[in-house]
C-alpha cells in the first residue's frame, strides 16, 4: 500500500494567510496531480486546527510577538501569529486543492496546552492524534509526504513517521513542499536525510506510478 500525506496545504499557510509561507499555494496544482495520478492506494491530508486561545499564538502571551521564540509548557516555543482557527477561512484547504480523494483528513493542534507539528503526536510527544495507528491498520509500506511547511508540519511529520513507522519507506516530495525560511528548508531536508527519508521529485512519483 503506497500512501500520500499532504500537509496542511491550507488557506492559512497561503498567499493572504495569517502564517503565509513563501510560495504555498504553489503546491496545490502539484499536489493534485499526485492525488489524481500518482498511483497511491491511500491519500491523507492533515490540517492544522487550532482552538482561537492557542498557546502557540502569541497573541496569548502578553508582551511576546510573532515569529519570537517564547515558551509553552516550560519549553521553547515559536510565537505564531493567531493561525488556522477551527471553523475560520484560514483553517479550510486551499480552494483549488481537489479533496475529492481524500481517504482520511487528520487534524492536530487543538490542545491549548502544546502545539503539534506533527500530523502524528503532539510536540512532547505525550499524545497521539492516531495517524500512526491508522495507518499500520493499513498495512503501507511507502508514505510519501508533501505540503506545507517544509522547516515545520512537513519536516516532524516525516521524522515521526521513521520512528513510528519504522518498517515504512518514508520520501519527501521537495517541489509538492515549500518552507517559511531557506535556511529552515535546509536544515530539515538535512534532517529528515539523516533519519533516512527520501528526497524525491513529483516527477519521479507520476514516472513510476
Ligand atoms: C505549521 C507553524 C505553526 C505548519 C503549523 O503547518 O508547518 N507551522 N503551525
Ligand atoms: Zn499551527
Amino acid at each position: 500500500m503506497k500512501c500520500l500525506l499532504l500537509v496542511d496545504i491550507q488557506n492559512g499557510f497561503c498567499s493572504g494567510g495569517n502564517l503565509a509561507v513563501p510560495g504555498g499555494e504553489e503546491v496545490v496544482e502539484i499536489a493534485n496531480q499526485l492525488t489524481a495520478e500518482g498511483g497511491y492506494d491511500l491519500i491523507v491530508a492533515s490540517q492544522d486546527w487550532h482552538p482561537a486561545d492557542h498557546g502557540s499564538f502569541a497573541s496569548q502571551h502578553p508582551g511576546s510577538a510573532p515569529f519570537e521564540v517564547g515558551t509553552l509548557g516550560g519549553k521553547p516555543q515559536m510565537m505564531w501569529p493567531d493561525h488556522c482557527m477551527q471553523g475560520t477561512v484560514d483553517a479550510e484547504f486551499h480552494p483549488d486543492l481537489d479533496t475529492s480523494g481524500f481517504d482520511h483528513i487528520q487534524r492536530k493542534g487543538m490542545n491549548v496546552a502544546v502545539d503539534s507539528y506533527s500530523a502524528f503526536r503532539d510536540n512532547d510527544h505525550m499524545a497521539l492524534t492516531g495517524l500512526s495507528d491508522f495507518l499500520a491498520k493499513q498495512k503501507i509500506d511507502r508514505l510519501d509526504i508533501a505540503g506545507l511547511a517544509t522547516d515545520y508540519c512537513v519536516k516532524f511529520s516525516a521524522l515521526d513517521a521513521r520512528e513510528m513507522l519504522p518498517d515504512v519507506k518514508v520520501r519527501f516530495i521537495e517541489d509538492a513542499s515549500r518552507g517559511i525560511t531557506p535556511d529552515g528548508v535546509k536544515q530539515a531536508i538535512d534532517e529528515m536525510v539523516r533519519a533516512g527519508v527520501v528526497v524525491v521529485n513529483s516527477a519521479d512519483v507520476l514516472a513510476e506510478a
